[in-house]
């Protein structure tokens, strides 16, 4: 295959050009050498006792049922919900690390970890939905008593999670009626394991009612609870500037790269990095200074909070060694290449894992302790510094390419910069969609995946979204790949179709708004319900000119994230492949019968403009609902009728 296939990024390109000799070291190559299998991939092979692996076939004369009679319908949903427990389990078991060391700065236990409370604001807004009497009260106080009730929400048995109770109350009343309002965290993603289970539950629309549960229990308890706490603790983004592409990495600096998704070390690496005596070590071996960077969602998270640059996105990972100057990469959990290990035997690399959940060969482990933070971060920054001066000068090829980035719209900041002059609001957000500057909004989130040209299908579709006036959100790595493409600039509103241009000209935001990383797309749901309740526009985030969608998604992360956004009551359609496209009874429930349940549904289609006109017509389907589907002419109102306004 040809590398210029494999990817539209500049810089990835550059790599690939100058790596002829060395053709098989990436996940591009390995994907192209490897095809998927075509029984997995439909959702058709039950793998969940020893009677099988079942296969079975979509041809008239193939296998219809497995060994114990479990149909396509039934294997296709037992993966799909397996999948979002899986999805649902990695956020929240981030979440969970999160409130760990929530807790120990809660009880006093803290004291030179550096970590503390650094947003009171959101601090007492959180303390509130649990219940919390706040007033007159010290935040250590206020700490002292959320931390037992944010653990509670992962063990909880009976009653629903607390952030549940943030969502526009048709919504509420929705899942509550169809049962399928979470409650612990751990209980719904501990009853998928259980259905799933050989000989439980076979019926595939109460398997998928059940993975929509547990869904909800990842983007309003799982997630959420990481986004909050994670700003309670390190702040909330607010807009900031900042840099992507692998251009960002220094020849002449020692450069660590922070990659995963758990915050926690990557902030404290970013405090060691400018202390002053590394820097001097630093410059001791030779090296003009230490150069930060990210990739994944860790980047995401420090490029929002203080724009440390971001390397790359999920692809580029093992692009990012081959460039020969990466002195350390540090890695936490979750979309870690286990090829990762084998590369840094051919370069100078020092793999670093943190985390006893993850740890891998060809690394040295490096054990993350929360109270010891800082001084774990200075030392991996030692490793760093000393391998400075190993690197293979043969070996080196750092691409040129790098872009100018705005990143840091939590839906607090969305607030603040789409508001009035005088007060933060999402008025005028509303106001515009519904004069139609705004078509609609549209979430873009997710991944990368080696069988679609990487960054590709993202930059395709969100520019075409931007051309029909839709306001675009965005996390994850297609975040990182729409910053790459230099969308994320207040300049790319010449991209946008007039009305979104005027909007984002008049306000100096870009028409591509960076929301985070994986967990944050619980800042999104915030921000539709926001919308609602800012009104104008329904009474449910199903009645937004909204829609969702991951062009490039790989891992089960991104589909318990879609669940919950279909749960919520958004249209969301994923590209690349879809894990139930063997099963008629499947496909008719996620794609029709949904609707009826969630007032949401899902949609596959892995054609990027296709993919946007999908949106874009539920867009104007939500508009003509709301009766703002007619372009209204502006009327300068004279004094008989402005006195005849009814105010
Ligand atoms: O959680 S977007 S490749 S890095 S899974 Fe992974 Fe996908 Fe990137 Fe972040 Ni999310």
């Amino acid at each position: 295959m040809d590398y210029k296939e494999f990817s539209s990024c500049k810089a990835c390109n550059e790599i690939f050009e100058s790596m002829e000799h060395e053709k098989d070291l990436t996940a591009f190559h390995r994907a192209a050498d490897l095809k998927p299998c075509p029984f997995g991939s439909q959702g058709l092979c039950c793998k969940n006792c020893s009677m099988g692996p079942c296969r079975l076939s979509t041809k008239e004369t193939g296998t219809k049922r497995g060994v114990c009679g479990a149909t396509a319908g039934t294997i296709a949903a037992r993966n799909f919900v397996r999948m979002i427990a899986a999805g649902a389990a990695a956020h929240s078991d981030h979440g969970r690390d999160i409130i760990k060391t929530f807790s120990m700065v809660a009880n006093g236990e803290a004291e030179g970890s550096g970590y503390k409370i650094k947003d009171v604001t959101k601090l007492i807004a959180v303390a509130q939905d649990f219940g919390i009497e706040t007033e007159g009260k010290a935040s250590s106080e206020i700490a002292k008593e959320l931390a037992p009730k944010l653990w509670a929400e992962f063990g909880n048995q009976e009653g629903e999670l607390q952030f549940i109770k943030r969502a526009p109350e048709k919504r509420q009343a929705l899942w509550r009626e169809q049962g399928v309002s979470p409650r612990g965290i751990d209980r719904e993603v501990v009853e998928i394991m259980h259905r799933t289970h050989m000989g439980v539950d076979q019926d595939a629309e109460n398997l998928l009612r059940h993975g929509t549960r547990a869904a909800l229990a990842d983007g309003w308890g799982g997630s959420m609870l990481a986004t909050e706490v994670q700003d309670i603790l390190l702040g909330t983004p607010v807009p900031v500037r900042g840099k992507a592409n692998l251009g960002v990495l220094k020849e002449d600096q020692v450069n660590i790269i922070v990659h995963g998704h758990d915050p926690l070390l990557s902030e404290m690496l970013v405090v060691a990095a400018q202390d002053p005596e590394m820097i001097a070590k630093a410059k001791a071996k030779g090296a003009a200074g230490i150069n930060l960077a990210g990739i994944c969602c860790t980047a995401n998270e420090i490029l929002l909070r203080h724009g440390i640059p971001v390397a790359g996105n999920f692809l580029q990972q093992e692009l990012a060694i081959l460039t020969g100057v990466v002195d350390a990469m540090v890695v936490d959990v979750q979309c870690i290449m286990q090829s990762l290990g084998d590369l840094v035997q051919c370069y100078h690399t020092k793999l670093i894992t943190t985390s006893e959940k993850a740890k891998m060969a060809g690394a040295t482990h490096m054990q993350f302790e929360e109270h010891d933070a800082l001084k774990i971060s200075k030392n991996i920054i030692d490793q760093g510094i000393e391998n400075f001066g190993n690197r293979n000068p043969g070996k080196i090829c750092v691409p040129k390419a790098e872009m100018d980035l705005v990143a840091g719209f939590s839906h607090e900041s969305i607030n603040y910069c789409l508001g009035g002059t005088f007060r933060g609001s999402y008025r005028p957000l509303n106001d515009n969609i519904m004069n139609g500057r705004i078509l609609g909004v549209a979430g873009v989130v997710g991944c990368n995946n080696p069988r679609v040209k990487h960054d590709d299908v993202n930059n395709i579709l969100v520019k075409e979204l931007i051309k029909n006036n839709v306001l675009v959100l965005q996390t994850g790595c297609c975040a990182i790949a729409s910053a790459k493409e230099g969308l994320m600039i207040p300049e790319a509103a010449a991209l946008a179709g007039p009305g979104l241009a005027e909007v984002c000209e008049t306000v100096g935001l870009p028409p591509v708004l960076h929301c985070g990383s994986c967990v944050d797309n619980s800042r999104l749901l915030m921000a539709a319900t926001a919308m609602v309740k800012e009104g104008g526009l329904g009474d449910d985030i199903s009645d937004l000119p909204l829609a969702g969608c991951a062009p490039e998604w790989m891992s089960e992360k991104a589909i318990s994230i879609g669940q919950y956004f279909v749960a919520s009551g958004v249209f969301t359609v994923f590209g690349v492949t879809f894990p139930i496209m063997g099963s008629e009874e499947v496909k008719d429930l996620l794609f029709n019968k949904f609707e009826k349940i969630t007032k949401g549904k899902w949609a596959f289609e892995p054609d990027p403009i296709k993919m946007a006109h999908l949106m874009i017509d539920h867009i104007k389907a939500k508009r003509a609902a709301l009766g703002i589907d007619k372009k209204q002419d502006r009327v300068l109102y004279d004094m008989d009728m402005r006195r005849s306004l009814e105010v």
